[in-house]
């Protein structure tokens, strides 16, 4: 097989970035490990940012996302029963949406399929060769049987796990880490939503999230232990504890009594892998680096990536300059940097962390009040939120 790019993942960069070179003309080819059905069944993130929503317009992908998606000015930080009101549009002028990611997959599926795009299901990767070249290969296994797929360029977005990142040699990689000792466990419910914005409430019991999908289904969180499993947390127990850690008023509004419709535990980790390109293969989305979930970046930081590349893979096919291949590892991470630094200071100031003494106890109280009284900190916040210019 051949095609100019060969696309490793069919997550959200891996689609939106087929997507996009399809209608700049260039042809791909996606290989994804797992089927459509369980792809389309992994519940994460829910809040777009404007770039991504504009992104996501530009591939044509935005009709039931501009019908259904829920457009939110604003968001609220609370400490035990205190609340304050981050006011997004006011400050930045931009709102957020909250549409799933599932939804922004399914779009993403729907389009490919109607522009008749290639995407390989229940096909593993299992090495890269030639990165150095500008003749790379990708092998893969389908039904016990090895294909090769010879390219121009490969795209690694084959998420954390995948084999992409480690194609880049040890030497010449440098990986940047912080594990954090929890993560959040997450229930998605049918339901009213407990409040009409997202409310990240920090708590000496540890933090909860209350988010939604839709004026019908909520999507809620609980800091937990890492040693924490899923069978221990009967949906009761869940329920219980997130209501504690939630202002009181919001916990009289909370509905516990709708239909679960999925349950899980993430962990929460900060990493980068520098550089992002490496010869003829690119680096997007987790595949090159994960935030913690607090700041809500992680899908957004990977159609950043796809706009960088995108624009570079045009630049190369469509008007022989290599600027865009050569700067795109530097542009990149440097968005994604600055993301790094966002997530890693809402998870420092809104989680429990078991090694904290008093006096880092006060200094996350000092945060929130530092907020609620400081129209320049409201600002800082809300300008990282709805996303930093591409
Ligand atoms: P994805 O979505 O992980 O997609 C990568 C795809 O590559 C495939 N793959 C392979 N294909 C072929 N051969 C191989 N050898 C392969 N190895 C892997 C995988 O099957 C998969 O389909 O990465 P992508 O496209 O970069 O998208 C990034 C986002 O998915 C991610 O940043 C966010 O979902 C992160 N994230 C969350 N972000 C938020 O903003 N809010 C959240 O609540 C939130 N929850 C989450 C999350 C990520 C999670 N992960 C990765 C475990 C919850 C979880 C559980
Ligand atoms: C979600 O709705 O899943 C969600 C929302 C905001 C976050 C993380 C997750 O920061």
């Amino acid at each position: 097989m051949k095609t100019q790019v060969a696309i490793v993942g069919g997550g959200p960069a891996g689609l939106l970035l087929s997507q996009l070179l399809d209608l700049s003309g260039i042809d791909s080819i996606v290989i994804e490990r797992r089927s459509r059905d369980y792809v389309l069944g992994r519940i994460r993130a829910g809040v777009l940012e404007a770039g991504t929503v504009g992104l996501l317009r530009e591939a044509g992908v935005s009709d039931r996302m501009d019908r259904d998606g829920q457009t939110h000015d604003g968001f609220e930080i609370s400490w035990h029963d205190e609340r304050l009101r981050i006011d997004l549009a006011g400050m930045t002028g931009k709102p957020v949406t909250v549409y799933g990611q599932t939804e922004v997959t399914r779009d993403l599926y729907t389009a490919r399929d109607e522009r008749g795009g290639e995407i390989i299901h229940e096909a593993e990767v299992v090495r890269i060769e030639s990165t150095e070249s500008d003749r790379p290969i990708v092998v893969f296994e389908k039904n016990g049987e090895e294909h090769r797929i010879e390219a121009r360029f490969i795209a690694g977005c084959d998420g954390f796990h995948g084999p992409c990142r480690r194609a880049i040699p040890e030497g010449v990689r440098r990986e940047f880490v912080r594990e954090y000792p929890f993560g959040w466990l997450g229930l998605l419910s049918r339901s009213k939503p407990a409040n009409s914005e997202l409310i990240y409430a920090a708590h000496e019991r540890g933090f909860g999230l209350c988010s939604m999908r839709s004026d019908a289904v909520s999507r809620y969180y609980v800091q937990v232990p890492l040693t924490e499993k899923l069978e221990d947390w009967p949906a009761d127990r869940f329920w219980d504890e997130l209501k504690r850690r939630i202002p009181v008023d919001v916990a009289s509004q909370l509905q516990s009594d709708g239909e679960v419709l999925e349950m899980s535990v993430a962990p929460l980790r900060s990493f980068v892998s520098e550089p992002l390109r490496h010869g003829s293969l690119f680096l997007a989305g987790d595949s090159g680096h994960i935030v913690p979930p607090t700041g809500a970046k992680g899908l957004n930081l990977a159609a950043s990536d796809i706009f960088y590349l995108h624009r570079a893979l045009d630049a190369f096919f469509n008007s022989a300059s290599n600027e865009g291949i050569v700067n795109y590892s530097a542009k990149a991470l440097s968005r994604v940097w600055k993301s790094e630094r966002f997530s890693w200071w809402m998870t420092s100031i809104l989680h429990d962390f078991p090694e904290m003494n008093a006096f880092e106890k006060r200094m996350q109280k000092a945060e929130f009040d530092y907020l609620a009284q400081s129209e320049a900190a409201q600002r800082s916040l809300a300008e990282n939120y709805v996303g930093l210019p591409y």
